[in-house]
């Protein structure tokens, strides 16, 4: 078995030491419970007294305290929380990855989730000037045009007025373009929490930005990109094609998962942009101006553009292409037992549906098709999983995506014969984890 309650150490890591004391505690356990049963005696290692309370006593029913007592009173947490025993699944920084985390990223913990939805606390964060909780009451969106041709009607929006509109509700990823970023050249971070946690996925409310342009009389024969400004200190500006838009997907969000958005994922208002990196989710949202070209802003020439292997930047590269990765069993688990295990991971495709997922435990050699769970969404992330039965030799764990336009997830190799080694953004390889004769796994690349 994979144990969740006993990787306690940080970052989900056992040291040898603690393995072993974890398998010497299993067999210590069950010799204790057959002595105690035989000799009578309820004396019993600290830790098991719960279990094994008076267990020489045949006259006594031993219940834990939770089941004799009163236990808390309802809204004793006004807003509820995780389990006391659910500390250890946090998102966590990647140390030294900047000098300040005002301009950092806290990775989503995605070995320890179930399903597709991110809980909103645990949303991955990603600030270039840190976060801020801005009170909605103040806020204002701003819609303007490039000239006055470009729109009838510039208008300022209070987050009322962008609330009494007709709204929707869609679930969707949001990854960073950086996502598996630092795993261009060789596997460099041991846990999939760092090498495919910038990665998220909710239930976004909001208008389509296609209604409001539509309220501004946008010409939108003239009109074929937007820019789309935040009002933190960063100024985060992004251009998007007005083909997006269109299409209605993009949207002027306020919700995320049933409640308003959190501080740090841009409250009260974000650009909610379908299948794009999430640079373009442009957070506090306060204006958006229509033009007639890209507007090449700094966000958009000296970053989140690709190095190609002649040198030059491919720039506006915005669609993030289907992938996937296994994250359980992922780098820094143990597997502690011989015999069933569940694999389990996400898959996803800026362009539309997940259409199969494959997994191999051979390193590549063979693979067989995983089961999807259901809902496939288009543009979201989709559960898989497939049945693993450990003989107790070295494996290594693959999962490769196909999306509905049939694009497929690369190897590391095909993916360096076009993109080099040498980038930052847009890492959609196939991820690589190998289990190893002590049930460790580990981060590797082949
Ligand atoms: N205003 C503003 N919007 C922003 C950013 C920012 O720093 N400021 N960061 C962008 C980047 S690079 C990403 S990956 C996403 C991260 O969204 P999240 O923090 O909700 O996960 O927000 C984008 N929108
Ligand atoms: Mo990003």
């Amino acid at each position: 078995m994979l144990s969740r309650f006993i990787q306690r150490a940080p970052e989900n890591f056992l040291t040898r030491a603690q393995i072993q004391d974890v398998r010497a505690g299993r067999r210590g356990f069950l010799a204790n419970a057959l002595a105690a049963a035989a000799a009578g005696a309820g004396a019993v290692a600290a830790g098991q007294a719960t279990a094994q309370e008076g267990a020489g006593d045949p006259n006594i029913l031993n219940l834990p305290a939770h089941s004799k007592g009163l236990g808390q009173p309802v809204a004793a947490r006004p807003y509820g929380l995780p389990s006391e025993f659910e500390k250890n699944l946090q998102r966590r920084e990647s140390p030294g990855l900047t000098r300040v985390g005002q301009g950092s990223v806290s990775f989503c913990p995605l070995q320890g989730l179930f399903g597709i939805i991110t809980p909103s606390g645990l949303h991955f964060e990603r600030h270039h000037q840190g976060w801020w909780d801005i009170d909605p009451g103040k806020h204002r969106l701003m819609v303007n045009g490039s000239d006055a041709s470009m729109l009838k009607r510039p208008m300022v929006f209070s987050m009322d007025e962008l609330m009494r509109m007709p709204h929707v509700s869609r679930m969707h990823f949001i990854e960073c373009g950086a996502n598996t970023g630092m795993e261009w050249g060789n596997a460099a971070v041991p846990t999939v929490q760092y090498t495919h946690g910038m990665l998220s996925c909710s239930e976004f409310t909001g208008v389509p930005l296609r209604a409001i342009l539509e309220l501004c009389g946008v010409d939108f024969k003239r009109a074929r990109f937007i820019l789309a400004e935040g009002a933190d200190g960063s100024s985060m500006t992004r251009t998007i094609p007005m083909s997006l838009i269109m299409s209605g997907e993009v949207l002027v969000a306020y919700g995320q998962n049933g409640e308003m958005l959190r501080p740090e994922n841009g409250y009260p208002l974000r650009l909610v942009v379908p299948g794009v990196q999430g640079v373009s989710w442009v957070k506090y949202l306060r204006r958006i101006e229509v033009g007639d070209m890209p507007y090449g802003t700094k966000d958009e020439t000296i970053h989140y553009v690709d190095l190609m292997p002649d040198g030059t930047h491919r720039q506006y590269t915005s669609i993030q292409e289907v992938k996937s990765v296994v994250t359980s069993p992922s780098g820094g688990q143990v597997l502690l037992q011989k015999g069933f295990h569940n694999i389990t991971g996400l898959a996803w495709s800026g362009r539309g549906r997940i259409r199969r997922v494959d997994v191999s435990t051979d390193g590549g050699r063979n693979w067989r098709p995983a089961r999807l769970e259901g809902p496939v969404l288009a543009k979201c992330l989709t559960r898989f999983n497939a049945d693993f039965v450990w003989d107790g030799q070295a494996a290594i764990f693959q999962s490769r995506a196909v999306d509905e336009t049939g694009q497929i997830q690369p190897t590391y190799a095909d993916l360096r014969k076009v993109r080099a080694s040498r980038s930052i953004y847009h890492n959609n390889a196939i991820q690589s984890w190998s289990l190893e004769e002590n049930g460790e796994v580990k981060n590797v690349q082949v």
